[in-house]
């Protein structure tokens, strides 16, 4: 959106012509998502496609199917036709600089959604509205090592399916996750891999786990519930009981998870909530207006261990 636009706006705002051609035009933003990987993804994105409804925004979306390259091209689109604010989940947390720079050449304003950038011009994006990827990692770290302790000199094998190379919830969720269990004789990774946040994947590779190191496994750390719903059909094609024989510590909070867990085949989520549309509508007319905003918005989130899943399920909106 060219500067004359939000002058504009925010003059007629100021002069009580808020009814003016201008201000009355609906807001676009282009929003380039990831892909359609999980069951959070598919959340995520109807969230975001409903709020624009809602708020009368015109929405450019662009799917980019997990690869940067799709997301460079479609926010490079949305610079050509000259939106009002661009909008994205980085796939990935590295290789922005080039194209933000040219947004903010534009005079387009940028707000992440969900995941960080990693750039050393902070100033390329207004803002970043999403969970805290580290506590949500501390969080499934801490639930374990309670329920280790009512078990002690009991050891912990854990085996680790991770998100995305190189994607700032798998970095930070890693890192949340071993800032906890540190120095506790009790938990040790044994095995980590990614599995790319998809049920495919994570059976794949929880399958070559199990081929690996079998029956010493007696956890499952998932960096999402996809990957932890794929890795369950893996444990019990191999005659084991996902919950049981190993537990199973996943974070996203999907309703797959909370069904999984009333089967008591896996045993707590963390909440991550992919409900963010309404939050980026008000940031984007916030911007737009002129309005300061805060460079980290962070979602409020919980942990669902299994015993609360049955009465907390007919509340869960993803
Ligand atoms: C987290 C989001 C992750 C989810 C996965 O905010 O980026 O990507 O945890 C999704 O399910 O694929």
């Amino acid at each position: 959106m060219t500067l004359t636009r939000r002058t504009f706006i925010a003059g007629a705002i100021a002069l009580g012509l808020a009814g003016s051609a201008y201000a009355a035009k609906p807001l676009v933003i282009g929003f380039s998502q990831v892909g359609a990987e999980s069951e959070w993804r598919t959340a995520n994105t109807v969230s975001i496609k409903d709020a624009a409804k809602k708020a009368g925004v015109t929405l450019k979306f662009a799917d980019a199917q997990q690869r940067q390259e799709n997301q460079v091209k479609a926010i490079r689109s949305f610079i050509a036709q000259k939106v009002d604010v661009i909008a994205f989940s980085p796939v990935v947390e590295s290789g922005w600089d080039t194209v933000l720079r040219e947004a903010k050449a534009a005079k387009i304003p940028v707000i992440l959604t969900d995941r960080d950038v990693n750039v050393a011009d902070k100033s390329l994006y207004v803002t970043l509205i999403g969970s805290d990827f580290v506590e949500e990692g501390r969080r499934a770290a801490r639930w374990l090592a309670d329920y280790a302790k009512k078990q002690p000199g009991k050891t912990f094998n854990i085996v680790e399916l991770q998100g995305t190379v190189g994607s700032a919830p798998a970095i930070d969720r890693k890192t949340g996750f071993e800032e906890v269990i540190k120095g506790n004789p009790q938990l040790k990774i044994i095995r980590t891999q990614t599995a790319e946040f998809t049920r495919a994947k994570g059976k794949e590779v929880m399958e070559a786990f199990l081929k690996a190191n079998g029956r010493s496994i007696n956890v499952l750390y998932a960096h999402n519930d996809d990957m932890a719903i794929g890795a369950i059909q893996a444990i019990e094609e191999a005659g084991l009981k996902p919950g049981k024989d190993i537990v199973i510590v996943s974070i996203d909070g999907v309703k797959g998870a909370f069904e999984a867990m009333m089967l008591g085949k896996m045993n707590v989520s963390v909440e991550c909530s992919p409900l963010l549309g309404p939050q980026l509508m008000q940031a984007a007319k916030d911007v737009v207006a002129g309005k300061p905003l805060p460079k980290r918005i962070v979602t409020e989130e919980k942990v669902f261990p299994a015993e609360v899943a049955a009465k907390e399920f007919p509340n869960r909106k993803y």
